[in-house]
């Protein structure tokens, strides 16, 4: 598949969107989609998830190169604060039929994990240690190329 330049629908310039994802619900429960050319517009080669949060644990703090990731919290909640060189935010991700995009280049931090939380992840590539930008300052420097 080929990952268009938003790597999802409709995503914003600023490299994240929040996208819903399709619910059936019935009398047995709820049931929630995440289809690839739907959801996400990017091939999902790893799936993983986060749980068991400490107080007051803090996650993140870097950027990636190329990875495309859908992040949802299956459980729970926490706060993801977002960064792409020109502006930043902070979502509250609560809701397990609420996905998060992040395309390359967006620096973020986690934390306020709710003790219950699952942090559920669908990326793009399998894991490459060497994608990863972990200094802030080298990965501002990257963005002005
Ligand atoms: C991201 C945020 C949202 C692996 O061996 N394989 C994997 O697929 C992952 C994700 C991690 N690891 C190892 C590498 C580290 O030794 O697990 C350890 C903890 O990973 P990290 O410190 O990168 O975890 P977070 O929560 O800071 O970041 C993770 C993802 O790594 C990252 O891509 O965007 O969640």
């Amino acid at each position: 598949m080929t990952v268009p330049a938003d790597g999802c629908p409709g995503a914003a310039a600023d490299g994240h969107r929040l996208t819903d994802l399709r619910r059936f619900a019935d009398a047995r429960g709820n049931l929630a989609v995440i289809e690839c050319g739907r959801e996400v517009r990017f091939p999902v080669r790893r799936v993983y998830y986060m749980y068991g949060a400490g107080a007051g644990s803090a996650r993140g703090a870097h950027a990636h190169r190329k990875l495309h990731q859908l992040i949802v919290a299956m459980q729970g909640s926490f706060e993801i604060s977002l960064d792409n060189g020109r502006g930043r935010c902070v979502h509250r991700l609560d809701e397990p039929t609420r996905g998060l995009y992040l395309g390359p280049m967006v620096w973020r931090d986690m934390a306020e994990f709710s003790a219950d939380s699952i942090c559920f992840v669908l990326a793009s590539e399998c894991y490459d240690d060497a994608d990863y930008i972990r200094d802030y300052e080298s990965f501002l420097q990257e963005l002005r190329g």
